[in-house]
């Protein structure tokens, strides 16, 4: 039996994996949007399912000061004696800290700042009672993985960072792990930077803090310069299963058109993992990962397929959702109007690294369907609304309701760096569908009104929203979206249909 590559796809980089008996968790990273860290859950390696998020408060995640792909960079997910504990990095606001739970479905703890720089902090945690705790970072003795001790009861350093390994000479040593296997350290860790060059690599020692003896055959994860339709694999994460096989969660790129661009966001994959019989690692195929690969045999727990529509009938909303960084709670309502979702828009706008109101998902499919029925009256002259895929502030596609010199009207709107272009065109009263055709190298944005023709509004290509053009850390998101100078307009969103029409990984 065979599953598909990405197992998540879409915008869930960086991932972290954990096995409690026979239960699987998993974490993300989050950079700008709240609430951050989504945690999943599995049987059998394959098919997950989001439980929650480890970060749901704004005394856990401050994104006030973060820029587009700052805030939240890679977390580390670990379980000892009955806690999970996750453990990642604001860069725009404490540092590395950690947050523990019971229930990995949360809530989670207040967080407990750890006084070691860098990112991509990890735990060991020792046979002997022992915390080690590493992260990526330029410290006295140079660029490298630095680890301390740590009491894990409240986060406090027992010993200064020292340097135990600066890798195998890739740029950007990053991404550690610290695993203690058949009584080696075998510290694994990402180089090359999380492009094209991204690479996994592997030492090991005896002692805690080395001498680490690099493997003979590093890179032991690389699709540098290789011919496939998976690039920039790296960042990864070792599991052992309950029948003892190994397996890697790491993060990789699908990129589109020419030359090579994704627009996807770096996601999730999974590989087996064999050993030499000197105790060495490979992920994958001699350290390659394919896009189909031999499943686990692990008992298959599989959830009923997403409902394609989202109607606004709950009284929270779906764990998919985020807002960008820490939300105006006026800015957004499930109890406003029944059976809709209400935005009121307010100054912060696309435009700025702030936080308008703004309600998106990721875009986890090359090929899907995604529409919205608006119901906005705009009463205030440059007061908008609408559906918005979204890079960043420099980088997005908008199809909105907006009110123009005194006239209710659609508009298209492509923003692409410093360049950008409208399309505007009349509506009359009543609630109009935003429609968007997402295709591998393009978008193309529709409207209708009052169930008659469709309307061509405009396309964008998928490339001028690529990370490689656009930059950052992220993917992207589709939004429902409002803004305004003005006491604003309520924007009343029915519902959002997410249709995938292709289905190229197991995860869905
Ligand atoms: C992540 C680090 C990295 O923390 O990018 O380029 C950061 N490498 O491993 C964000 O994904």
């Amino acid at each position: 039996m065979k599953y598909n590559n990405p197992i998540l796809p879409g915008f869930y980089p960086d991932p972290s994996i954990c096995r409690v008996g026979e239960d699987y968790y998993l974490v993300t990273s989050t950079f700008e949007y709240f609430p951050g860290v989504p945690i999943f859950h599995s049987k059998d390696l394959v098919n997950w399912k989001q439980i929650g998020h480890c970060l749901t408060s704004d005394k856990q995640l401050s994104l006030g000061k973060a820029w587009s792909s700052g805030g939240i960079y890679a977390p580390t997910l670990r379980y000892h004696e009955g806690w999970f504990y996750m453990t990642t990095t604001n860069v725009s606001g404490i540092g590395n800290f950690f947050v523990k739970s019971k229930d990995p479905a949360g809530l989670w703890s207040d967080p407990f700042p750890v006084a070691q720089q860098g990112i991509d902090p990890s735990f060991l945690f020792d046979d002997d009672g022992r915390v080690y705790y590493q992260s990526a970072c330029s410290g006295d003795e140079g660029e490298g993985i630095y680890q301390c001790e740590m009491d894990v009861s409240n986060g406090r350093k027992l010993t200064e960072g020292r340097l135990i390994w600066k890798g195998t000479g890739g740029a950007s040593p990053e991404a550690p792990h610290v695993y203690k296997i058949n009584g080696f350290y075998y510290l694994m860790i990402a180089e090359g930077g999380t492009e094209y060059g991204h690479m996994v690599t592997i030492a090991r020692s005896p002692h805690p803090y080395g001498p680490f003896e690099p493997c003979p055959h590093n890179p032991i994860l690389s699709h540098r310069s290789r011919r496939s339709s998976i690039h920039a694999t790296g960042h990864a994460d070792l599991v052992q299963a309950q029948d003892g096989t190994w397996w890697a969660v790491f993060l990789g790129i699908r990129p589109v058109s020419y030359p090579m661009r994704h627009h996807l966001g770096r996601e999730t994959f999974l590989a087996p993992v064999t050993w030499t019989a000197d105790g060495w690692p490979s992920i994958g195929i001699e350290g390659r990962v394919e896009q189909e690969m031999d499943k686990p045999q692990l008992p298959e727990l599989r959830w009923p397929a997403k409902p394609i529509r989202d109607d606004f009938d709950e009284s929270s909303l779906g764990l998919d959702w985020v807002f960008l960084r820490n939300p105006l709670q006026e800015s957004w309502s499930l109890h406003e109007r029944p059976g809709y979702l209400v935005l009121r828009g307010h100054p912060s706008t696309l435009h700025d690294a702030g936080s308008p109101a703004f309600v998106g998902r990721r875009l986890c499919h090359f090929s899907c369907n995604i529409s919205t029925a608006l119901d906005y009256e705009p009463v205030h002259e440059g007061e908008e609304a609408g559906l918005t895929v979204f890079m960043n502030e420099k980088y997005h596609y908008d199809l909105a309701v907006r009110q123009v010199n005194g006239q209710k009207s659609v508009v298209f709107r492509r923003t692409v760096g410093s360049l950008s272009t409208e399309q505007t065109r009349p509506c009359t009263e009543g609630p109009v569908v935003l429609r968007i055709e997402a295709r591998p190298e393009h978008f193309r944005f529709s409207i209708e009104q009052n169930s008659s023709e469709v309307i061509f509004m405009g396309s964008g290509e998928t490339h001028l929203l690529s990370t490689e053009v656009a930059g950052g850390f992220t993917g992207v998101m589709l939004a429902m979206y409002a803004f305004g100078d003005n006491e604003t307009t309520p924007a009343l969103f029915d519902w959002f249909d997410y249709e995938v029409i292709d289905c190229p990984s197991s995860g869905e």
